[in-house]
């Protein structure tokens, strides 16, 4: 989408720190880090968010989640324990419309959010 900031990242015309990426998934450090380890997982592909997550997109999100685990392990958070977050929509916080998992560590955690 072209005025998706995301998918800009995604094209390369917007900077990143990535960390991984393959054909289908990117990751790389939030901009606005909230803890030691603040990187966000999305698709390649466009989808606005959770709401548009159906049985065909369940290779997509394995694959995702297998990332977040790979990508934990590799932060020194397996051990300590993580977080994962997406926020969904106006009242769940979403700012950015292309869908994206939050994995925070290296701090405990305060629950719940606000
Ligand atoms: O989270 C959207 C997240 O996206 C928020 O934590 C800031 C981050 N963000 C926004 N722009 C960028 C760029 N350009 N690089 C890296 N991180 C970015 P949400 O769940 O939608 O509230």
């Amino acid at each position: 989408m072209a005025d998706c900031i995301f998918c800009k990242i995604v094209e390369g015309s917007m900077p990143s720190e990535k960390v991984y990426e393959d054909d289908a998934v990117l990751a790389f450090k939030d901009i606005h880090a909230q803890a030691p380890v603040h990187l966000l997982v999305i698709p390649k592909r466009h989808i606005p968010s959770v709401r548009e997550i159906g049985e065909e997109e369940g290779a997509l999100m394995g694959r995702i989640f297998a990332v977040i685990n790979q990508l934990a392990k590799e932060h020194g958070l397996a051990d300590r324990g993580f977080r994962i977050v997406n926020n969904c929509g106006e009242e769940g916080g979403q700012t950015v419309h292309h869908i994206h998992f939050h994995l925070l560590g290296g701090r405990a955690l305060t629950w719940p959010p606000g």
